[in-house]
């Protein structure tokens, strides 16, 4: 089986680790948008079509088994009309707001995400649903999504965390701060090592246990010979080899091991 794994930058990487490391029969392509990079601060209609546009024809291209739309901003956006215009499943990544709150004996938690999903009504309902117990901290970062590029792209890290969220936890020291973007996993050994007494919460191994429950059925022993050749580089995240751009979609690339 073969999963089409879609975000605006590098960030669904952390997505296709998971799954990587849970289903490695399974081809995983990647897609992303980087000309329209970053999503989290793009108008809400615009950005709605453009992914449509985006994913249908990509789906209709590379006819994967399964679209994951691995970016929080886009999933809380257009999660629903993609499922409307696919006939394949769609598994979304959204912000891990319902394990936070289930895990924090504080009731204090933090969401970091972009601008546009901590103001999103999407979110606003994950809370209402899942945490109406919790205190709930958000912080919108364009500056994390940066510097998770940077790493992936240049190798090194070069961003002042400290300095970026010190002043925000500080305001209510969270539990648990839920890592509502995908690029944010990828900046864990930092976080972790500069405050290792909070949860850093993130969906990607729940992602991965979904999509592989979703594929059940073609992951029998005859499909696993199938379709193996594309590999994503995990952990080992910076040997990544970039192929071109799709040739009729400028910014949208897929990259291949
Ligand atoms: N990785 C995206 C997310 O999970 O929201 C954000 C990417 C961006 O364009 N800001």
């Amino acid at each position: 089986p073969s999963v089409l794994v879609f975000d605006s930058g590098v960030g669904g990487l952390s997505i296709a680790a998971e799954i990587r490391k849970l289903l490695p029969q399974v081809a995983i392509r990647y897609l992303m948008d980087d000309d329209a990079f970053p999503y989290g601060i793009k108008e809400d209609s615009w950005l709605e079509q453009r992914i449509l546009t985006i994913c249908l024809d990509a789906v209709a291209r590379l006819q994967p088994d399964l679209l994951v739309v691995a970016c929080n901003t886009a999933s809380t956006l257009a999660l629903q009309r993609l499922r409307e215009h696919l006939n394949i499943p769609v598994v979304g990544v959204v912000p891990a707001i319902k394990t936070a709150a289930q895990q924090t004996s504080t009731g204090v938690i933090g969401l970091l995400a972009t601008p546009a999903t901590v103001s999103r009504p999407y979110t606003d309902r994950l809370q209402a649903d899942f945490a109406s117990h919790c205190t709930l901290l958000r912080m919108g970062s364009t500056e994390l999504v940066r510097w998770a590029e940077e790493l992936i792209h240049n190798g090194r890290f070069s961003g002042d965390l400290q300095q970026h969220l010190q002043p925000w936890l500080s305001t209510g020291n969270p539990s648990h701060v839920v890592l509502g973007c995908t690029h944010f996993p990828l900046l864990r050994p930092w976080l972790e090592q500069l405050w290792p007494n909070i949860a850093w919460v993130d969906s990607g191994a729940a992602i991965a246990r979904r999509v592989s429950a979703l594929l059940t059925d073609q992951l029998s022993p005859a499909a696993d010979q199938q379709e193996c050749h594309d590999q994503i580089a995990v952990p080992a995240l910076f040997d990544l080899h970039w192929t071109s751009s799709l040739p009729d979609y400028p910014g949208v690339q897929r990259f291949i091991r």
